[in-house]
């Protein structure tokens, strides 16, 4: 679906009080401009033959149509759960995401654990590894705590750079901005300091393994937060053991602010992330025809061993 086509959502209450849920389905309420408005309040929903099956709506009534939180693909007990917003909705988007994966935040321990997730916000990373230096793509894989994550990141590009901070001992500018210094400016971070990106392309490979092994594992869900997307270039692609895909999903978008887009899926059936970055790699002035985009915080299930 894009913007303006025609759908019908069930609608339990009226716009003033948006509470909705499969359970409790009220009069079909049929609409084509305000679809946006919509979609705006959406966790996620579930697409039928006969429009969209809204399936929980979060917030009060639509106001404009500014700071969107998006949905881009449907959701049911046999389909993933997209979980996505943007600028002020980012760090109750990111909050349910976690919610929706469960358990808590294992870091950085060696081996499987039996519930719960993981995170990379970058932000530990040591100057050594971090701009104008290159992260090498096992650094979240390393065989003991804190780096045993399960995150092996490629590129088909040169390199991967984790951003400066600002008491780094070469006085590299933060955010990225030694490659283009107007980035210092458009990305804003969501966690501390510092931001991933790949350096000469904008396509990033993410590959699960059990933490702190060579052992491929499956997660149930990845999403992140991105940086100053324009375009509807920006998404995931989601693949399992045998490098069949699971789907792609869009980003919001969020011009110098910030966007969130997550997927969880209903088992441990994710392998690998194909990752793209608005339309160019690091380098020219951002805008609508060179989207530059980067990310922050990464969050992913539990990997677990492939059968
Ligand atoms: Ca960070
Ligand atoms: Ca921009
Ligand atoms: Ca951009």
């Amino acid at each position: 679906m894009s913007w303006g086509d025609r759908c019908i959502i069930f609608l339990h209450q009226t716009w003033k009080d948006i509470s909705l849920d499969v359970a409790n389905e009220g009069t079909p309420y049929e609409f084509q401009h305000s679809y946006y408005w919509v979609l705006q309040r959406l966790d996620y929903c579930i697409r039928t033959s006969d429009g969209l099956r809204v399936s929980r709506v979060v917030g009060t009534a639509p106001q404009s149509t500014s700071n969107s939180s998006q949905v881009s693909q449907s959701a049911a007990t046999s389909a993933p759960q997209v979980i996505s917003g943007a600028g002020d909705e980012v760090p109750k988007v990111v909050e349910a995401y976690r919610q929706a994966l469960g358990g808590v935040n294992n870091s950085g321990k060696p081996g499987s654990q039996p519930s719960g997730r993981r995170e990379i916000n970058w932000d530990g990373v040591p100057d050594q590894f971090a701009a104008p230096n290159n992260l090498p793509s096992d650094f979240f894989n390393a065989p003991t705590e804190p780096r045993a994550r399960g995150a092996l990141l490629t590129t088909p590009g040169t390199a991967l750079q984790v951003s400066a901070d600002s008491d780094n001992p070469t006085d590299t500018p933060v955010r990225f901005a030694h490659i283009n210094p107007s980035y210092r400016r458009m990305f804003h971070a969501f966690s501390e300091q510092r931001l991933f990106s790949p350096i000469g392309s904008h396509i990033v490979d993410l590959t699960f393994y059990v933490p702190g092994t060579k052992t491929p594992a499956v997660v149930r869900g990845f999403g992140a937060v991105y940086l100053d997307v324009d375009t509807k270039h920006t998404a995931f692609e989601y693949f399992d053991i045998n490098g069949k895909s699971l789907g792609t999903f869009q980003t919001p978008i969020a011009d110098n602010g910030q966007s969130f887009l997550g997927v969880v899926f209903p088992n441990a059936i994710v392998h690998r992330v194909r990752i793209r970055y608005g339309t160019t790699a690091l380098g020219p002035n951002d805008g609508v025809k060179t989207d530059v985009a980067v990310m922050d915080d990464f969050i992913y299930g539990e990997p677990q061993p492939a059968q």
